[in-house]
């Protein structure tokens, strides 16, 4: 099967690569490596790893640098999350996040991920500013042919939330995933709400462990390091979903999300459709950023 993330890694991996070319035993000069030094930063990885990469391309310059850069930065990601092993149900995962950042969509996904997986899913529509996103919810919920929990009239996020999950707890749902409104970070009545409403789940429905994962959009780069440290100021975030990696030649911010805030990247969003999502794996993505091999 073609590895998804691979392709999705393309144009990160294609502007990386071209740095690369050329490179051979003791030729390499100082513009090779202050042009690898440009196309690694402009792909997002940030400025420490790519110092780091740096200093291995030039000591090991007559081996094969690239095995030990993907050594060194295997060492710097947390291991492939195993689902459903590791984990402990009932479950909330609610998605937090900036406007447009792919919030609904991936919990859309996330709800199609752990159903074909054998869970009993719950979505909840929480987003009551607006109506569209329900709408959305409520046809993919259909088609991942899972139990969807909304009120069109609420104004409340965290009302629909408590209906959610008390319905949740009726039908013996094993996860409850959350879609919630988008939120810029500067709108603090905005980050109380979401503040109350992760007060709901964790006093309210004690049965339930609460994972709060956050949409970084691979388009906003460094940005998005910003917006996470402030969400994480108000809710505890445990990951990371980075959507839109498909089509975005800026693929590297992983390694940011981890050093700085030690959010690990837990699933990246590849597309537009339902099945769009995969579990985030180390390895296959920094074969995917160098055009390593095994990687298809
Ligand atoms: N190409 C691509 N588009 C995505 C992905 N995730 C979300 N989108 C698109 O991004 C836009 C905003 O998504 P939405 O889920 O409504 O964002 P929200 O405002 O955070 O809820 C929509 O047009 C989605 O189709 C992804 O992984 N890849
Ligand atoms: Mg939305």
């Amino acid at each position: 099967m073609l590895n998804r993330l691979f392709s999705a890694l393309e144009n990160t991996r294609s502007s990386i690569s071209n740095a690369f070319k050329g490179l051979s035993g003791n030729n390499i000069s100082d513009d090779n490596i202050e042009q690898i030094e440009e196309k690694l930063l402009l792909a997002d990885i940030g400025f420490d790893t790519v110092e780091n990469i740096i200093k291995i391309i030039k000591k090991f310059k007559n081996d094969n640098f690239l095995n030990e850069i993907k050594k060194y930065l295997l060492k710097e990601l947390p291991p492939k999350q195993k689902l459903m092993d590791n984990e402990s149900y009932p479950l909330i995962i609610m998605v937090v996040g900036v406007n447009g950042t792919g919030k609904t969509t991936s919990a859309a996904k996330l709800a199609k991920l752990y159903k074909d997986l054998g869970s009993n899913v719950t979505l909840v529509a929480a987003d009551t500013y607006r109506a569209a996103a329900v709408e959305q919810l409520r046809v993919w919920s259909k088609r991942a042919n899972t139990t969807l929990v909304c009120n069109e009239k609420a104004t409340e996020p965290s009302a629909v939330l408590f209906d959610g999950l008390t319905s949740a707890l009726l039908n013996d749902s094993d996860i409850v995933i959350v879609d919630t409104a988008g939120r810029l970070h500067t709108y603090e009545n905005l980050m109380n709400e979401l503040e109350k409403m992760h007060r709901v789940s964790t006093t309210r429905f004690p049965q339930f462990k609460v994972k709060n994962i956050i949409t970084i959009d691979s388009l906003l780069g460094q940005n998005s390091i910003v917006q996470a440290e402030q969400f994480n100021k108000h809710v505890p975030l445990d990951g990371a979903i980075l959507t839109k990696l498909d089509g975005t030649a800026k693929g590297g911010i992983v390694f940011s999300l981890h050093k700085k805030l030690n959010l690990p990247v837990q699933y990246i969003g590849v597309g537009e459709e339902l099945s769009d999502i995969e579990i985030f794996d180390p390895e296959k993505y920094i074969d995917g950023l160098f055009g390593l091999e095994n990687n298809k």
